[in-house]
């Protein structure tokens, strides 16, 4: 016999969980890449970051379409949790659009960058589709 708390529990269970279902299946082969600044670049600001996106497409936030994703720059930060949507700050920034480059404003110093991909609905494939993260310094 199955109690009321246990219904409970397992109903409670199954809401925890379907966010992992929500994921994407990262297509075979996907990789995402910082084509410029190089790692180790010594660069004055404003920062053109170039994104490099190879074996899947892109495609603007809101739209379901097999293979495809929106890339997502990483500023400072590790990365975010991997099975719910990236957060969007001043640390995660989303490129709906489409975009695949962004100029921006640093101040002096190291930053670190990286690119995590998103579906349609900001969240990260499953494996997570990210760059590596790489270190500039502005003059
Ligand atoms: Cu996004």
């Amino acid at each position: 016999m199955i109690s009321r708390y246990a219904l409970a529990t397992a109903a409670l269970l199954a809401f925890a969980t379907p966010s992992m279902a929500g994921q994407t299946m990262a297509p075979e082969g996907a990789n995402v890449y910082i084509v410029s600044p190089a790692h180790g670049a010594q660069v004055s600001s404003p920062v053109t970051v170039v994104f490099g996106l190879d074996g899947m497409g892109v495609a603007p936030a809101g739209v379901e379409k097999d293979k495809t994703g929106h890339h997502h720059l990483l500023i400072n930060t590790g990365m975010p949790a991997l099975d719910e949507p990236i957060p969007s700050d001043e640390k995660h920034r989303h490129f709906g659009g489409g975009q695949t480059q962004v100029t921006i404003e640093l101040p002096p110093g190291e930053h670190t960058l990286q690119l995590l991909v998103g579906d349609h609905n900001h969240v990260p494939h499953k494996p997570p589709i990210a760059s590596q993260q790489i270190t500039i310094t502005v003059k």
